[in-house]
């Protein structure tokens, strides 16, 4: 689908609210005003923005700690994440969690981050294939950092999603780093995306920090998976320009390397864009920041204004009390989910004939033959020279 001019607006929009966020964040940090930990996602905002703006309202995500865009667009306020991270009482978790541990079953459709790495891929695949079985085309989609992707579990989840043709798109953020590690002591691939071959999937490279280019791939994917033809795995190439998190200066990355993709900005390299398609003008684009600044200020104030918890509330909600009940309306056969008591036939009908046992011919028993034990080759062809100078004699 083209983009409009408003929907090419919006991207623009909700890459400098992520970006102006963080850096809102980073100021409480530093007033020590956040109680967990903070993590950045600077320079990796096209990825997190154009992937969620790929999916509709009934898709699902799971974010990771550099996906705050992703929930901003899903329908988190501002507002939200500030409490969140300064562990108010009004936050999505009530004060309990500092950091990003929060979702919405109900209306945003938004998983809770596993702190686990990779722990994600098969919970998402049985959200995606859940809803499958509950009749409904839902996507859904994480994220995974290459360092992530060294889990067994990212293989396990993988493979079980393909295997199943799972609803699933995972989108691999290959930022070079994970932690201090460099993706040169991560994989002896050239490419994550190259390991989609290994679950039979489709593995797509994208350019990171080119909004337009992530947001068309994330979507040829949702399509696939909506069809019900299975997962992909997207490798998006970017960069992590600060440390693992707040606490960490990063002094292992080199600065010439830092300066190379301080210039492949995907912000800056979207407004270019804009300019030159002529998609807005210099008015537009103050407006928006303008809107941003506004907003941001709007929210801090409200949300440093609103209360921390009730300390008797530490111990409510910890345990289920009728809050969320399973009762699942299946609208395809649970039998589906079911292993098999044995392999049916019809299985094999119309599939490659290598995998149908049936159709493999028996091994051919070799026939009896003399095995010569000790065998001689000089001795043999002397032998055989002897016998025909005699057949010759005759
Ligand atoms: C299974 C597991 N092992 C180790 C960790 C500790 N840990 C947290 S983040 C991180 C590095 C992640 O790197 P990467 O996946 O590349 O993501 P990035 O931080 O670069 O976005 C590690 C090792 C963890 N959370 N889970």
């Amino acid at each position: 689908m083209e983009l409009t001019k408003q929907q090419h607006l919006e991207l623009y929009y909700w890459m400098q609210l992520n970006r102006k966020l963080e850096d809102l964040l980073t100021n409480l940090f530093r007033q020590n005003k956040i109680v967990g930990g903070l993590y950045s996602s600077l320079g990796q905002e096209a990825i997190s923005v154009a992937t969620t703006y790929a999916l509709e309202k009934r898709d699902w995500i799971a974010p990771m700690i550099r996906n705050l865009g992703a929930v901003l667009v899903k329908g988190y306020q501002p507002r939200d994440l500030i409490m969140q991270y300064t562990a108010k009482a009004g936050s999505p978790t009530g004060g309990k969690d500092g950091t990003a541990h929060f979702g919405d079953l109900k209306q945003k459709r938004v998983i809770s981050p596993i702190s686990m790495l990779g722990d994600l891929i098969p919970v998402m695949t049985g959200i995606g294939l859940g809803a499958r079985y509950l009749g409904r085309e839902e996507v859904a989609l994480t994220w995974i950092g290459e360092g992530g992707s060294s889990t067994g579990v990212f293989h396990e989840g993988l493979n079980f999603a393909a295997v199943r043709k799972a609803p699933l798109v995972l989108v691999l953020e290959n930022n070079l780093w994970a932690y201090s590690t460099p993706i040169y002591l991560q994989t002896a691939a050239k490419h994550f995306a190259d390991r989609a071959k290994g679950y039979g999937i489709p593995g797509v490279i994208v350019d990171g920090n080119d909004v337009l280019e992530v947001y068309r791939v994330t979507q040829e994917a949702v399509a696939r998976a909506r069809r019900g033809d299975g997962p992909t795995l997207i490798e998006a190439k970017t960069f992590r320009r600060k440390g693992h998190a707040q606490h960490d200066p990063a002094k292992y990355v080199p600065q010439w390397m830092l300066k190379e993709w301080e210039a492949k900005d995907p912000i800056l390299r979207y407004e270019k864009h804009l300019t030159e398609k002529k998609l807005w003008t210099e008015k537009g684009k103050q407006e928006i920041l303008a809107r941003i600044d506004t907003e941001l200020k709007q929210e801090l104030a409200a949300a440093e204004a609103s209360p921390l918890p009730q300390p008797e509330v530490a111990a409510q909600g910890v345990y289920c009390d009728g809050c969320h009940e399973i009762r699942a309306e299946w609208k395809r056969s649970p039998d589906e989910v079911k292993p098999p008591r044995n392999i049916p036939s019809k299985w094999f009908k119309g599939r490659d004939p290598a995998l149908a046992v049936a159709a493999i011919p028996p091994v051919a028993k070799p026939e009896k033959e003399t095995v010569m034990v000790g065998a001689n080759p000089r001795r043999e062809k002397k032998q055989r020279k002897q016998t025909k100078q005699e057949r010759q004699r005759k």
